[in-house]
């Protein structure tokens, strides 16, 4: 579940970064943690994350909060940018995200997807795959909280 970059890809940004200067770096760096809640009801109404929206920078960590009974947390097909892997947390289960691909990302709540349990997580630039995932077509009322989320990036 949880991505972590390799090494192979950490020094293909610098090309002539040290194994150990890499883990020096990587050390210093604290990448942020942030949290979302799985709710049954919540400020947006029923069948929420909470927050739905969330920008962060690569590297960062989401704690999938299973605060309420029957949820999960899953990527969007089509909705990850090229190169993120598709993920998906256990039912009623807390999962831990690393978002190491820039990019937008969709997420929802698998048996509540239809109900319209989905959020948006915008890892830097969204620019990166931001058009492809307007065209995904999603399903009940995902169809209008999605439009909403995305909309916050226009
Ligand atoms: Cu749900």
């Amino acid at each position: 579940m949880r991505k972590l970059g390799s090494l192979p890809d950490a020094l293909g940004v610098g090309g002539f970064l040290s194994a150990a200067a890499w883990l020096v770096t990587m050390g210093a760096a604290s990448a942020a943690e942030h949290e979302i809640k799985m709710l049954n009801k919540g400020e947006a109404g029923i069948m929420v994350f909470e927050p739905a929206f969330l920008e962060i920078a690569p590297g960062d960590t989401i704690h999938f909060r299973a605060v309420h009974k029957g949820h999960n947390a899953a990527s969007i097909d089509g909705m990850i940018p090229d190169g993120a892997a598709p993920w998906q947390g256990g039912l009623s289960k807390d999962v831990d995200v690393t978002f190491e691909v820039a990019g937008v990302h969709g997420v929802r709540c698998v048996p509540h997807y239809a109900m319209g349990m989905v959020a948006l997580i915008v890892v830097g630039d969204p620019s990166v795959n931001l058009e492809a995932a307007r065209r995904v077509e999603h399903r009940g009322k995902a169809k209008a909280r999605m439009a909403d989320l995305l909309a916050r990036l226009d």
